[in-house]
Order: structure tokens, then C-alpha cells, then sequence
């Protein structure tokens, strides 16, 4: 693609648009929904930028609200949601890539994902930072049906980043700050589903029984899985495949071995959601340390 359309931001750039606009873009935080990465957005411009929120100088809201993406800028960071499932979140990738390659930023951008997940055997609250990628299947690629070819690419993990994220947190002294929770490592299962490829029973349809899910989600466990989301494949493999560093940082939910549904109320939610927020501003504040 060589025009400067992103069609599912509804955004279209002049020749010269996105190098002006993008060029000095280093980080790019994704969300699954819109609300989260403009929370993420006001609370990384009242810690970095002294109290300065949106709609005044330095969050800028690039798309419109009819877009089925979102997407904010904050300096060197973009911010976007992406949607449910690897599937949705592919699409908002190819896009934001491509704006980042055309502006020449790509080679200098970091990609953090900041999700929630289902939770395996760690509380909810937990923060899971994903260390390998895998499927329902506990496979550690994907495969893409391009042109009557079946295309399969490794979910190669940038650990680098992943364990720069966890080292930052657990230095800071106030790392409890934002409730009493835990910060893990460990592998990761992405569905195409959140019922039935999770293993739940309390879909709209489910053939299998409580003892097939418990079967899957102790194997899950022997195979070091601590939580499971739906786009972590999806992103290690697009990520590596550009050459892209990331992380795969989600907020736990539930746990999985006691419930299958949500009980945290929205309140605790966001509280939960902080805890992402403030790594997320400890890694840019550390990238964009001088001293680094
Ligand atoms: C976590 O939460 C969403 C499903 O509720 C999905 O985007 C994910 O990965
Ligand atoms: N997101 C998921 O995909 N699964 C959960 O259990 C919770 C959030």
C-alpha cells in the first residue's frame, strides 16, 4: 500500500502528511477497547507531560468518532485500540505499521500491548507478562490461508522487553501502590474465541464437559501457561516478522481453576487497568531517559 489511506482509522494523509506527523513516534500502546487506551492516554500525559490531559495541547485525537479504530498521539506515543481477537487486531496492525514504515519510524518503534486476560491458577488482579505464545492447540505459531497457501510464521517472543517491563516494575519501592497483586512471567494461550476455544461452559453452545476443560486447563498449566487472551499469537508473529521489539502485558480477570466468569466490578477493573498504565509509563519514562 503506497497511498496514505488507513482505511479502518478513516484516515487519509497528504504525500508529505505522515513523515510530518509520525516521524518522531517510538512507542505504540494497543488496547482491545477504545476507553482504556484513552484513559492510558490522560494518564501518560499527566505523568509525563505535568497534568497536561486531553483535548488540550499535547493528546491529540487523530481519528473521527465514526472510525472503527481509535487513535491518539502523545508526543513520541501512539496510542489505538484494537478491537477484539487477532483477527481485528491484524487489521489495525497492518495499518498502524504502515503509517509508522512510511514515516520512518518503524525501525525505532517498540509495540506494548496492554490487555486484560483470564487468569490460570494467579489471582485476579495479577499482571501476566506473556513470555511465549501459543494456540488452543499449545502450538507456538499461526497460519495464514494467503492465496490457496497455508503461510505459517513463528510467534517468536521478544523477551528482551518483556523482562525490561517486569525489572522495571518490581524496582520501584511503590510498587504496591495500586493494590496488593503480583506480577508474573509466563507462557500465554490465544483463542479465537473467548467461550468455547477458552474452554468455558457457559457459552451459548458448549459440547464438551467440565472435566474435558479441566483437562485442558491443568495441560495448560503443565505447559507453564499462566493466562489466556485472544491476540498475543497474532502480535509476537507479526512483531518478529518486522522485526518490531514488544511486550504482552494483560491484567488477569479470573482465575481461571475457580471461575469462569468476571465478577470485578468496574471500579476494580480500572484499578486493575492502572497497574498497566504505570508500567507502561515506567518503560517509556526509562527509554526516554538520557541516562538510559
Ligand atoms: C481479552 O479480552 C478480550 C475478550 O474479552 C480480548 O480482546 C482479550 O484478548
Ligand atoms: N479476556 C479473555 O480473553 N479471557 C478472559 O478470561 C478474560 C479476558
Amino acid at each position: 500500500m503506497d497511498s496514505g489511506s488507513f482505511h479502518h482509522f478513516s484516515l487519509t494523509f497528504g504525500p508529505e502528511e505522515v513523515g510530518t506527523r509520525f516521524k518522531e513516534v517510538r512507542f505504540l500502546l494497543i488496547a482491545g477497547c477504545p476507553f482504556r487506551v484513552e484513559a492510558q492516554a490522560n494518564y501518560l500525559a499527566e505523568h509525563l507531560f505535568n497534568g497536561i490531559l486531553l483535548n488540550e495541547k499535547r493528546v491529540e485525537r487523530l481519528t473521527k468518532p465514526h472510525s472503527r479504530f481509535t487513535l491518539f498521539k502523545l508526543g513520541p506515543v501512539l496510542l489505538s485500540n484494537h478491537g477484539i481477537g487477532s483477527a481485528s487486531m491484524s487489521i489495525a496492525l497492518h495499518e498502524l505499521f504502515l503509517m509508522c514504515r512510511k514515516a520512518q519510524a518503524l525501525q525505532h518503534l517498540t509495540v506494548i500491548r496492554f490487555g486484560t486476560c483470564g487468569g490460570l491458577g494467579v489471582e485476579p488482579g495479577t499482571v501476566c507478562i506473556t513470555n511465549r505464545a501459543l494456540d488452543p492447540m499449545f502450538q507456538d505459531y499461526i497460519e495464514l490461508k494467503i492465496c490457496m497457501k497455508l503461510v505459517r510464521r513463528e510467534c517468536t517472543m521478544d523477551l528482551a522487553t518483556a523482562s525490561l517491563i517486569e525489572q522495571l516494575a518490581k524496582a520501584e519501592p511503590n510498587y504496591k501502590q495500586l493494590g496488593e497483586y503480583n506480577i508474573r512471567t509466563g507462557a500465554t494461550v490465544a483463542s479465537n474465541d473467548f467461550y468455547e476455544e477458552q474452554g468455558r461452559t457457559i457459552g451459548a453452545i458448549c459440547e464438551h464437559s467440565i472435566e474435558d476443560k479441566m483437562q485442558f486447563l491443568e495441560r495448560a498449566r503443565e505447559l507453564g501457561v499462566i493466562n489466556m487472551e485472544m491476540e498475543c499469537n497474532y502480535l509476537a508473529a507479526m512483531c518478529h516478522k518486522l522485526s518490531v521489539p514488544f511486550a504482552i502485558v494483560c491484567v488477569a480477570l479470573t482465575n481461571r481453576l475457580v471461575d469462569d466468569r468476571i465478577l470485578l466490578d468496574q471500579s476494580s477493573i480500572a484499578q486493575c487497568e492502572r497497574r498497566l498504565f504505570w508500567m507502561n509509563l515506567l518503560f517509556i519514562k526509562h527509554k526516554l531517559s538520557p541516562l538510559k
